[in-house]
């Protein structure tokens, strides 16, 4: 069957925009179910577009045309033309400029907020208005260039009814407030910073307000805001305290003032993503916002944290000097969660921190280097720019800013940033811009290293040792390969910087090097080594790239006891066990190094308990699979559940003993988010889970204990984990309070239905049955983005038994939900496509299964463009696979 095919946007047909809009004048007249938007629009033709006759294309999507005028006359209908399906108007350069060199078009439109589920443009949820502009939804809102190459200063005025919507609020600085008299009020808001559309927000409703100051660091108060629910104003302190560390931070680390005479966050309930970084008008997904003893955890107040300062910092990487295209996301995404990265590092310990991103960087980001959707960090074309919100642009491309602050060091690193900043401020750059400016600011050449925008996949580098004794010379042999990926066959070797040190028996580390990798092979000699030593690689995890080396088991072991590097000795334990679990997989017998390792970390207490914690995490089930060249999914799960139990099983005395240390060290003492106290609580939910593999009737009670005698949510939800996959009662007893106690606060039930719709058995019933009916639950909300990922990304995510259930049931449930919020939410859908990115890989029928439900799903007409991209691109490289 044939269905309608997406366009492809390519970014080498980037055109510069035939007319800009140097200011936009707003006005709203907000209804939930007709609200009307009067945009007038101060127009100039594009010196830099080259071509004069370039007409004015402006972007809409489910609007209605009330009017059109230019310089206040009708523009008559033979003056424009509609196309792409009636959502572009196309106005000719003659037109426009007949009155003059600076026309000014009127348009006045109409659309339903309340009937907006997708929940991008303007949107009613819950009686509150709000916006999500980013990347396309402006054109939900009117007629406009929607490009992020159009800056524009923004005047509006928002006019509603006092009592359902006293807070008016949209960005940068507040000129006005008025009673209208009809039971109506305005508020008019002025940015005078130019920025493209999809940085506008609104925000109108029945809110409340938690307010605190900045002084800025030349002296400037400005006045901070975060809007809530009264009832969540408590929860809000958090936040605040975290923005003002973030302010401060970015004036200290990079020189980044702020620039308006307010700074406001909204937390909404019903939001797609995380948060979104609008000028003076931060808005929020409330999940990633509120944090307080009872309703967060030590992550959670950790998350906050992280995203505060994230969108905080984009107010200088992002608005004040934005995207010139979509294409170059990573230029604004990577270099923020980099910023971010590094403000992270000194609010929590750098190690931990350093250990998390390299994690997800293995898990998330080499996964999709190695499924159907790789791309660069600068993506060559899309079909919907939404999927590409990735943790290639995101995460590697933060991985990407380090090397190069790791390459020119950190004082020409901040030249660098310092002479971008200066270079384009107040304009839409490109990834070229910002490299060129490194580029400058050091002397150092970085032609070759710009091929991490452009190559797609993950390096992978050989290594292997020589030692001469007799010259006490010690050489390290390099060598890089990239596999192919789609679209993307042949790969250029890379620029890689390879952090090592030299291990010594006795001496311990020694001999801290970079390695500048640039060839295919290479070969770095150390003189002066006493003895063979044991070589520490991609210490910190210093490129985003695959390390070969041979190591025996002793020798991964005493990097596990030994190293100085928290990332080294971490990968040593994961070596270790993925070695424990291909030999049970394979002749069923042990790997007596894992064990040392293990006895030796639960002896460990010099070591901070927070990096014990991630040490004894194993690897996921998706972890393991991509390992493998062919997946089977039910080995991979009975293997692993095995090898923990078999874990679990042989240092069961010495888990207790020290989950028994970790507690103490918390006992007596007040509630605290500190770091000490985060770690002991780390460590002991670690092991309360590690524990409970082998599970029994000591280890349940163990959960319960803690559970019972907890004052904060990380010990509930430890205690909860640790018997999520445990049918007894003791998890009956707390699964149940915890359901009945938080049934009516959004966030914490949604804890609920994630760690139910993620647990592998529940006695009697299969996974798949039970996680339906958590969709029939009667607090199961399918218009709330956050309680459908709590179940559906829940499952796909972390049930890997239910979902590949060998029956099909799990494939056919996520297909179904595909198609379901596809019609309602597509960028929401889209995300839970992700589930079937390994299927060409899995051992039949798995294979089979996945595949009739992948061609089911793309013979639908109606699919999205998000959803339709990313399933085509998965059937696709499944025939890719079978060519090779
Ligand atoms: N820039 C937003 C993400 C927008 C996602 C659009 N689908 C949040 C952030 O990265 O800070
Ligand atoms: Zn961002």
């Amino acid at each position: 069957m044939k269905h309608p095919e997406n366009a492809v946007i390519r970014r080498s047909d980037y055109r510069a925009p035939g007319f800009l809009v140097d200011r936009v004048e707003l006005c709203f007249d907000l209804d939930p179910l007709a609200t009307r938007v009067e945009s007038t629009l101060s127009l100039r033709r594009n010196g830099a577009a080259g071509d004069v006759t370039a007409p004015l294309e402006l972007c809409g999507a489910d609007l209605t045309l009330v009017s059109l005028h230019l310089n206040g006359e009708p523009l008559p209908a033979s003056a424009w033309q509609k196309s792409g399906n009636g959502d572009r108007i196309i106005i000719a350069a003659a037109v426009l400029t007949a009155g003059g060199e600076q026309p000014r078009l009127s348009i006045v439109t109409s659309f339903n907020p309340t009937a907006n589920l997708a929940l991008e443009g303007l949107y009613v949820t819950n009686g509150t208005f709000c916006t999500q502009c980013e990347a396309e939804g402006f054109r939900r809102i009117t007629y406009f260039p929607d490009r992020p190459d159009v800056l524009s200063e923004y005047q509006v005025t928002i006019r509603a009814s006092r009592d359902d919507f006293p807070v008016l609020l949209s960005n940068g600085n507040l000129v006005s407030e008025r009673d209208l008299g009809d039971g109506r009020h305005e508020a008019v808001w002025h940015d005078p910073h130019k920025k493209p559309c999809y940085l506008f927000a609104l925000v109108a409703g029945k809110i409340d307000r938690l307010q605190d100051h900045f002084m800025t660091a030349s002296g400037r108060k400005v006045l901070l805001e975060i809007y809530s629910t009264t009832a969540n104003l408590p929860r809000c302190t958090w936040a605040m305290a975290c923005l003002k560390a973030a302010m401060r931070w970015d004036e200290e680390a990079y020189g980044r003032e702020y620039d308006l005479d307010r700074f406001m966050i909204y937390a909404a309930d019903d939001f797609n993503m995380g948060a979104m970084e609008n000028k003076g008008l931060n808005i929020f997904n409330s999940r990633f916002l509120l944090a307080d003893r009872d309703t967060a955890t030590d992550a959670d107040f950790q998350t906050v944290d992280a995203i505060v300062a994230h969108e905080y910092f984009h107010n200088w990487s992002g608005n004040r000097v934005t995207c010139r295209d979509w294409f170059q996301l990573s230029l604004k995404e990577g270099f923020t969660v980099f910023r971010e990265q590094q403000y992270m590092a000194t609010r929590a310990s750098p190690a931990v921190m350093r250990i998390d991103e390299t994690a997800f960087m293995q898990s998330r980001q080499f996964a999709q280097d190695a499924g159907p959707m790789a791309h660069p960090i600068r993506p060559d074309e899309y079909e919907a720019i939404d999927n590409f919100y990735t943790v290639t642009v995101y995460e590697k491309g933060a991985e990407v800013i380090r090397m190069l602050h790791t390459l020119l060091g950190a004082e020409a690193y901040r030249k660098g940033t310092d002479l971008y900043f200066a270079r384009h401020d107040g304009t839409a750059a490109t990834c070229d811009d910002f490299v060129a400016a490194m580029e400058e600011a050091s002397g150092i050449d970085l032609a070759q290293f710009k091929r991490w925008y452009s190559q797609a996949g993950t390096p992978q580098l050989q290594v292997r040792d020589e030692y001469d004794a007799a010259q006490s010379r010690y050489i390290l042999h390099v060598s890089q390969t990239m596999p192919p990926t789609p679209g993307q066959l042949d790969k250029q070797p890379m620029v890689i910087p390879l952090a090592v040190a030299l291990l010594q028996e006795g001496s311990g580390v020694t001999r801290e090097r970079v390695l500048n990798l640039t060839e295919k092979t290479q070969s770095f000699a150390f003189a002066d080594v006493p003895a063979r030593p044991i070589p520490s690689l991609l210490r910190a995890f210093s490129a985003p790239v695959k390390v070969a080396f041979d190591y025996g088991d002793a020798q991964l072991a005493a990097l596990v006891e030994h190293d100085n590097d928290g990332v080294s000795r971490w990968q040593a334990v994961r070596e270790l066990f993925f070695r424990a679990f291909d030999k049970l997989r394979g002749d069923g017998g042990a790997v007596a190094a894992l064990d040392h390792a293990v006895a030796a970390l639960l002896a460990d207490y010099a070591t901070d308990p927070a990096l014990i914690a991630h040490m004894l995490a194993f690897p996921s089930h998706g972890e393991l699979a991509d390992r493998d060249a062919e997946i089977d999914p039910a080995a991979i799960a009975s293997t692993r559940e095995e090898l923990l139990r078999q874990l679990a099983t042989t240092h069961r005395a010495a888990i207790i003993e020290r989950y028994g240390h970790e507690r103490i060290a918390l006992s007596g003492k007040a509630w605290s988010p500190d770091v000490t106290a985060v770690a002991h609580r780390a460590l002991a939910g670690t092991l309360l889970a590690f524990v409970n593999t082998a599970g029994d009737t000591e280890t349940h009670a163990l959960s319960l204990a803690q559970w019972q005698g907890a004052d904060n949510l990380t010990d509930v939800m430890n205690a909860m984990t640790a018997l999520r996959d445990q049918p007894c009662p003791e998890r009956d007893r707390m699964y149940s309070a915890f359901h009945d106690q938080w049934q009516h606060d959004l966030s914490m039930l949604n804890r609920w239905f994630a760690l139910e719709a993620g647990a592998l058995r529940r006695g009697a019933t299969s996974a798949v049955s039970a996680v339906r009916a958590l969709l029939a639950h009667e607090r199961f909300d399918s218009k709330n983005p956050n309680r459908v990922r709590a179940v559906v990304q829940a499952f796909a995510d972390q049930n890997w038994e239910g979902f590949h259930a060998s029956d099909g049931s799990g494939y056919a449930f996520i297909a179904e939900q595909i198609l379901r919020f596809d019609a309602q939410n597509p960028s929401l859908a889209a995300r839970f496509c992700d589930a079937f990115s390994r299927w060409y890989k899995c051992v039949e029928p798995a294979r089979a299964l996945q595949g009739m439900y992948l061609h089911k799903l793309a013979a639908h007409e109606a699919l999205s463009p998000n959803v339709r991209e990313i399933i085509e691109k998965t059937l696709k490289a499944g025939d890719t696979a079978a060519l090779r």
